[in-house]
């Protein structure tokens, strides 16, 4: 078993960029089209404008093995998609029964929730907000807010991400602009 030694990372609140990143992640819009509930406007932004960066998450490298504690920053850009705003591509836990802790450090989100008999949940984050996503839970996060929304999460080395459900059916609330705010709304399309 490989032995790590104690280390510290310093975190750009606002940017949530890491001093020595061991991974960074963008996901663009062209890798996510099909997940937001207007495909149409995601494919006209596209043709029309090119491709956008949606989010970027800069995280610590450590094997995936029992006991290890994975943590990554995550970086929101606002706007939206049509009327849903810029969100994470969400996920469950490969292993269902491993849970993961976020803590908002800049902007403002929504942290959507399900499970896969049929509960759901949606809490705010705001700088400071440290937020449970217990096992079973499915997690998806989007910016609300006119700036970039920021958050840091660790997990369970093993949890590992399942994308497949979230990529086949979609989450049962979206986030939508309705009268100038965010509104949680049912999914038509969820199946
Ligand atoms: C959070 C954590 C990460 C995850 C990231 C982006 O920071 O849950 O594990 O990778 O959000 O979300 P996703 O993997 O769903 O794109
Ligand atoms: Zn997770």
């Amino acid at each position: 078993m490989p032995h790590i030694v104690p280390f510290v990372t310093e975190i750009d609140m606002n940017s949530g960029e890491l001093s020595a990143p061991g991974y960074v992640i963008q996901r663009k819009l062209s890798d996510m089209a099909t997940m937001y509930i207007d495909e149409a406007a995601a494919r006209r932004i596209l043709a029309e404008e090119g491709d956008r960066l949606i989010y970027e998450v800069q995280g610590v490298a450590l094997p995936a093995e029992e006991g290890q504690i994975p943590h990554c920053t995550t970086r929101i850009l606002a706007g939206r998609i049509g009327e849903e705003y810029h969100m994470t591509k969400g996920h469950y836990h490969a292993r269902r029964e491993q849970g993961e802790v976020y803590f908002g450090l800049s902007g403002r989100g929504y942290l959507v929730m399900q499970t896969e008999t049929g509960e759901t949940s949606v809490v705010e984050m705001v700088a400071g907000s440290a937020a449970y996503v217990p096992p079973y839970w499915a997690h998806r996060t989007v910016n609300v807010g006119a700036e970039d929304f920021v958050f840091f999460s660790a997990w369970e080395a093993r949890a590992s991400h399942d994308y497949g459900a979230i990529e086949r059916a979609g989450f049962r609330k979206l986030v939508l602009l309705r009268n100038g705010k965010p509104a949680v709304l049912e999914n038509p399309n969820y199946s």
